[in-house]
């Protein structure tokens, strides 16, 4: 059995992820590629409890160590149960955020070092990596508008701008330090153009 392709979306809020997933996943099928849609943090049973725990905006003050273990946590059950098995079986595992969304937020939002970050990849995911990744971007007010039109807000969305500025410049580093896997797809143009965007870049896995 070919073991199948793991393909990540990136990006900060709103930028258009959960959009894109679909009509990447419909894309894929139309190649006659079995897809599996995924998520982070998320996933599995208790990924998802983790992600709860992580996103109520009601939440007790959560220290940053225990917000990046959480993340971690929820990683090591969702490779385990979900992504793993998929890509053995011959499927493709298409999946909104992963590490990359780490050495953004906690790294870039949150500032914390990158080397710790690396410790915990390597312990949680041996050599998996993305075999590409897509990386949505678009000016910071241009995303966080869209997705706080959609009402409440989670535990990181109330963030104040300056960490979303923070985000979107460790996004473009993880770029930089990888341009081999990570493809830089403007979001803030209209969706059709994402998207044609978006088909240029799998051609290069599709072939
Ligand atoms: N997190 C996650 C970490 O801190 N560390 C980690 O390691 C990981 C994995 C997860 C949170 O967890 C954090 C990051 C996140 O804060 P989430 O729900 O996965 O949360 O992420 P969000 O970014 O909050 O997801 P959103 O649903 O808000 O954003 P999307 O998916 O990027 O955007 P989407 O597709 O829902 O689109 C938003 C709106 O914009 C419109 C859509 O129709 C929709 O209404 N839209 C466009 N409008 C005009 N033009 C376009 N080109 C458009 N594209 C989309």
């Amino acid at each position: 059995m070919i073991r199948g392709k793991f393909i990540t979306l990136e990006g900060g809020e709103g930028v258009g992820k959960t959009t894109n997933l679909a009509f990447i996943k419909d894309h894929l099928q139309h190649h006659n590629i079995p897809v599996v849609v995924t998520r982070e943090p998320g996933g599995t049973y208790l990924a998802e409890k983790i992600r709860h725990l992580l996103l109520d905006a009601d939440s007790e003050d959560i220290s940053e160590q225990a917000e990046l273990l959480l993340m971690f946590a929820a990683r090591a059950q969702h490779i385990k149960h979900v992504i793993e098995p998929a890509l053995v079986r011959g499927n493709w595992v298409l999946c909104d955020r992963f590490t990359d969304a780490t050495y953004a937020y906690q790294g870039g939002g949150r500032s914390m070092k990158a080397s710790i970050i690396e410790c915990l990849e390597n312990l949680v995911q041996g050599t998996l990596k993305p075999d590409l990744t897509l990386l949505l971007d678009a000016p910071v007010e241009i995303g966080i508008d869209r997705a706080r039109k959609r009402g409440a807000f989670d535990r990181f969305e109330i963030e104040k701008i300056s960490f979303f500025e923070r985000v979107r410049r460790a996004y473009l580093l993880q770029l930089e330090l990888h341009p081999e896997r990570i493809k830089l797809i403007k979001a803030n143009q209209p969706l059709v153009d994402v998207q044609r965007a978006i088909v240029d870049t799998l051609r290069v896995l599709l072939r």
